[in-house]
Order: structure tokens, then sequence, then C-alpha cells
């Protein structure tokens, strides 16, 4: 199957890595510039030898999609995967009144008592953003984050670009054409105005013999937790776009830049390589929805996903 891509990505790290030290302090071992490709019709590539919590791939993407870049709808479907980027605003500002949370991430992975504390804060912060909405609209907000980007790129002359919905009607219109391509890397936001920047930076279209193809170029990719989450979200907005344009699905085509194995994923990854992949499961579509822009949560499923068990590891934030 196609996971083999991914477990030979996993092996290729371990022995072809450098050391190199990151943004967050935890270490990695690093490779620059590799390429993984899977073939969508031979099954829907969500990773078997662990289990992805597919239904979080599916909120993250529809919340990209409608170009909301606010935590709300995330958590709203009990999503909580940008939840420490928001946070991080709130406890760094004036109007937070709780425990010191500086370097939250770290502290709460190595010190048993902060994690409480942190907890109890991150609790409250969702709730605030849940229930409140003015406090939601400040600090629930991550900037110009991929939605921004992908539905409401700002110009200089004042106006902005839907550069999904642009794409969408290209491949409708003019399949062959070569600038089939999506940016959320935004220069002129990326030091200032968005919470994390864009680790998907592009992506492309391709269209031959009925079938739409995409490659993404990911600038950074946490290979143990991010790229899993990555491939399966790319996957599926292959899939969507495919649908709408009355095309097969192709191939997904990964290209990574720095693809890195954070020190302490090692064990885990030595655990998930002892495992055999499984087959892949089949993605199904709700085939009454017609537009990209229209699905739901509930649209939208795996069926014969058979993974070996979950793998847990810290994340690096
Ligand atoms: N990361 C991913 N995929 C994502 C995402 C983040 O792998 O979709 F949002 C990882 C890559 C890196 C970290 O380990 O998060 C981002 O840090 P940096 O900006 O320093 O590359």
């Amino acid at each position: 199957t196609s996971e083999w891509e991914y477990m030979n990505l996993l092996k290729d790290v371990l022995a072809n890595g450098v050391r190199k030290e990151d943004r967050t302090g935890t270490g990695t071992v690093s490779v620059f510039g590799r390429q993984m490709r899977f073939r969508l019709n031979e099954g829907f590539p969500l990773l078997t030898t662990k289990r992805v919590p597919f239904k979080l791939i599916v909120s993250e993407l529809l919340w990209f999609i409608k170009g909301d870049t606010n935590i709300r709808y995330l958590l709203q479907h009990n999503n909580n995967i940008w939840n420490e980027w928001a946070f991080k605003s709130w406890v760094e500002s004036p109007d937070y009144d709780g425990p010191d949370m500086s370097d939250f991430g770290l502290r709460s992975q190595t010190d048993e008592l902060f994690r409480a504390h942190y907890e109890e804060q991150m609790e409250r912060f969702k709730q605030l953003v849940l229930h409140d909405d003015a406090f939601a609209a400040k600090y629930g907000e991550l900037g110009n984050v991929y939605g921004k980007q992908w539905r409401e790129w700002r110009t200089t002359r004042g106006d902005s670009i839907d550069q999904l919905r642009d794409v969408i009607h290209a491949i409708k219109t003019n399949p062959d054409s070569r600038r089939l391509i999506v940016s959320a890397w935004n220069p002129e936001d990326v030091p200032t105005n968005m919470a994390l920047p864009p680790c998907h930076t592009m992506f492309q279209f391709y269209v031959s013999e009925g079938k739409l193809s995409c490659q993404l170029y990911q600038r950074s990719g946490d290979i143990f937790l991010g790229v899993p989450f990555n491939i399966a979200s790319y996957a599926l907005l292959t899939h969507l776009i495919a649908h709408e344009c009355g095309l097969e699905a192709g191939d997904f085509v990964h290209t990574l830049g720095d693809a890195h194995i954070y020190t302490n994923h090692l064990e885990q990854i030595e655990l998930q390589l002892t495992r055999e992949p499984r087959n892949l499961p089949v993605l199904k579509l709700n085939q009454d929805i017609k537009s990209v822009f229209d699905f739901e949560v509930s649209d939208i499923a795996v069926e014969h996903y058979d993974p070996h068990p979950s793998i847990k590891a810290p994340v690096a934030v």
C-alpha cells in the first residue's frame, strides 16, 4: 500500500537525519527535501500503523475551506489541535489574570504541578472562547492563517483574492493550466499577523486523463505527529475538489523541506516500524453535496478503517 511511502520516510530520516536544534528547544533529527506519492485510487491514505483521528482532520480542513480563522468552530467540533496557539495570545495579554504560563509547552511536559495549572487555565480558556463572543473575537482568533490566505488574500489594491474558489474554477475551465496554485505563504503576514507561519506553504493541482492530482510543498514537517495529519488532510482536499469538478482523485504528491523527527518521538517510531501496514480505508462523501463549500463534518466519513492502536507522543509548541 501507499503507506510504505510513509514508513520508508521514517526509516530514511532515522538512517540519514542529522541532529539539529530547533525553535521549540526539543531537538530533532532532520533531512532536507523528500517526497512521497500516494495513489488515491489505492485507498484513502489515513495511516493504519497507528490510529489517526480522522474527524479532527475533517473539521480542520472544513474550517480552512470556510475561511474561518477563529478556533471557536474547532472547539464546537471537539477539535483542540490549534488551542495552544490561541491560548498563548491570551496568557501573554494584560487581560490574563491566572498563574504564570510562560513557556507552557515545555513546562507542561516536564512539571506535573505546572501541568495541572495549565490544564485548568486551558479549560477556562476553551469555555470563554465557546461562550463569550467578545472574548472569542479577541483571543480565539489566530490571525491570517490558512483560511484567510486561501479565501481572502488581501491585496495592495485594498480588495482580496479567493484563491480556493479561483483554482476550482480554473480546474473546471482550464484543466491543462500549469498555474493551478494556492499559496498560503504571504510574506507580508508571516512575521506579524499569524499565530504560526504556514507549514503547508503552497499546493498545485494537475489534471490528466480525468484525474485530479495535487502536490503540496510543506516547508517543515514533524514526521511523527504533523505529517500523518497533513497527508490525510490534503488527500481529502483533493477528493473534495475532484468530486466538485467531476474528476477522479489521482495522486497526492507530498514534498517536504525540513523533514524532522523530534528526539522525544524516537521510541514511538521504533514501535510503529514494527507494525505491518493494513489495507487503507475508503473515503465516503455525501453524494448530495456538490460544492466543496457546502460540506459539513457529517458528510464525510471513512469506511473499513482498521488501524493498529494510537501511539501517544508530546507535541512541540
Ligand atoms: N507542523 C507539521 N504540520 C503542520 C503544522 C506544524 O508538521 O501542519 F502546523 C510541525 C512542523 C514543525 C512545527 O515541527 O510544527 C512548526 O515549527 P516551525 O514553524 O519552527 O517549523
